[in-house]
């Protein structure tokens, strides 16, 4: 079902002037309310009235992290404090959390945005979605759940985590539409099977995002589950789930043109990629008001298609994902940078520079064990003290991430040690490809 025609279908012609008339706008807003913009601008001689269309847009700066982090927590808004309404936050390199802004606009604009992605999924204010994306400051619960108000469909405010309810209520709700991570549905899949409770199930739809997924995990899911499987992206930055979505072809995400503006750069050399061709997504915002980000550099690698799709909509496709341009992980559905726990471990006493980060996929669950290697004395000490070293990592990086780790504490140059750039992660998963 298409939930808002006359923007998800705008001829492109209609959809450029759109956004060009939009992001003149949105330049004028940030340089005269965002005194970091207004600096940068003034820094390469530009003002408001040189961005007259969308083929000005190369012009203007662009947006990283760590801008978001040197303007921490609220110095980018754009807006009075008392016109913000929320704040969502996902973990940053540094262990300082990227944080979002918004205003009531902004939360109805991002709910317009996730009802459009259930919607091209088939979900109607008929069907009854359980939320299974964390609710929080992580942007997937509340997300799914103002779009699947804005549709009208009744939703369960499930959160991540506990199974056996998740499937009670699944059964007892006759759920029909789940929004949850493709690993948490995988895994709910299975026990649903081992327990013989697949034909007790009205499941049709899944949502799934917040990571990186293949072909044969959606394939796998709809066999099991007599489901139909759909992929929704977003990130905190921009606004969480409902950036874009793909449609019943699986063609790509369409990307929610007429409020995002996508472009593909060279993450090398920073210049724009014609369509098609691999790069770093960059994206715009046309209508925030909290927030908004000029050319905001998301470190993930895809390519855009622009043909008009058989669904009728006319908006850009994201392409699979290719990759990041930065050493991020997402385990259970949660951004892990290696230098958080890096950051954790220099606390730690006793412990030395070198860790190894393992991790993969065993039953349709992310394992995730962090190998440290510690002094020599902790292996010729009593067993009890290499037991309480590993219990205060443990801690430590429970603390740090939000994630349950393993913890392995090896000897001295137990692990590959290098005077170039060492290698930290071991990632089995394969979920790029
Ligand atoms: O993961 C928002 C979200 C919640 C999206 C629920 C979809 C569903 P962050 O925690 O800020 O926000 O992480 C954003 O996750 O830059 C991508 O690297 C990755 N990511 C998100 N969705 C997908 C997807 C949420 N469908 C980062 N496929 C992004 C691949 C994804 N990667």
């Amino acid at each position: 079902m298409i939930w808002n025609k006359s923007k998800e279908c705008m001829s492109r012609d209609e959809l450029v002037a759109l956004q060009g008339k939009r992001l003149a706008k949105i330049v004028d807003r940030v340089y005269h309310n965002v005194p970091y913009y207004r600096e940068k601008m003034q820094e390469m001689g530009l003002e408001p009235g040189d961005i007259n269309g969308i083929e000005d847009v190369e012009k203007l700066p662009f947006t990283t992290y760590e801008d978001l982090n040197k303007n921490y927590p609220f110095g980018l808004a754009a807006v009075p404090r008392s016109e913000l309404v929320r704040v969502h936050a996902s973990s940053g390199t540094t262990g300082k959390p990227k944080v979002a802004v918004y205003t009531r606009r902004d939360i109805d604009i991002w709910a317009e945005c996730a009802a459009r992605c259930l919607a091209m999924a088939g979900v109607t204010r008929d069907d009854v979605i359980q939320v299974g994306y964390g609710y929080g400051l992580f942007t997937g619960g509340l997300g799914a759940h103002y779009g699947a108000e804005k549709l009208g469909a009744l939703v369960l405010p499930m959160s991540a985590g506990n199974t056996r309810k998740l499937i009670d209520m699944m059964i007892d709700m006759d759920v029909t539409t789940i929004a949850c991570t493709p690993s948490y549905l995988l895994h709910v899949a299975e026990d649903l099977q081992k327990e013989g409770l697949i034909d007790k199930i009205k499941l049709k739809y899944a949502i799934c995002g917040a990571e990186p997924w293949t072909d044969e995990m959606r394939n796998k899911m709809e066999e099991l589950l007599h489901i139909k499987a759909y992929d929704i992206y977003g990130l905190t930055e921009i606004c969480g789930p409902g950036v874009g979505t793909d449609c019943q072809y699986h063609n790509g995400l369409h990307i929610w043109e007429d409020h995002f503006l996508p472009e593909i750069i060279d993450p090398v050399t920073q210049k724009q990629l014609p369509a098609g061709e691999t790069g770093e997504l960059v994206i715009t915002t046309l209508t925030k008001e909290g927030m908004p980000l000029l050319r905001y550099r998301t470190k993930d690698l895809t390519s855009l298609k622009y043909e008009q799709c058989q669904c009728g909509r006319t908006t850009a496709r994201i392409q699979r994902f290719k990759g990041r341009t930065d050493d991020m992980l997402i385990i259970r559905g949660v951004n892990v940078f290696p230098s958080q726990i890096e950051a954790a471990l220099l606390t730690i006493d006793g412990t030395t520079p070198h860790y190894m980060i393992v991790v993969d996929r065993v039953d349709n669950e992310d394992t995730f064990e962090v190998q440290v290697e510690v002094e020599e004395k902790f292996f010729s000490d009593e067993v009890r003290e290499l037991e309480k070293l590993t219990k205060t990592i443990h801690n430590k990086l429970k603390v740090a991430l939000g994630l349950n780790v393993k913890v392995k504490l090896v000897e001295p140059n137990a692990l590959p040690h290098s005077d170039g750039k060492t290698k930290h992660v071991t990632d089995n998963r394969k979920l790029y490809n």
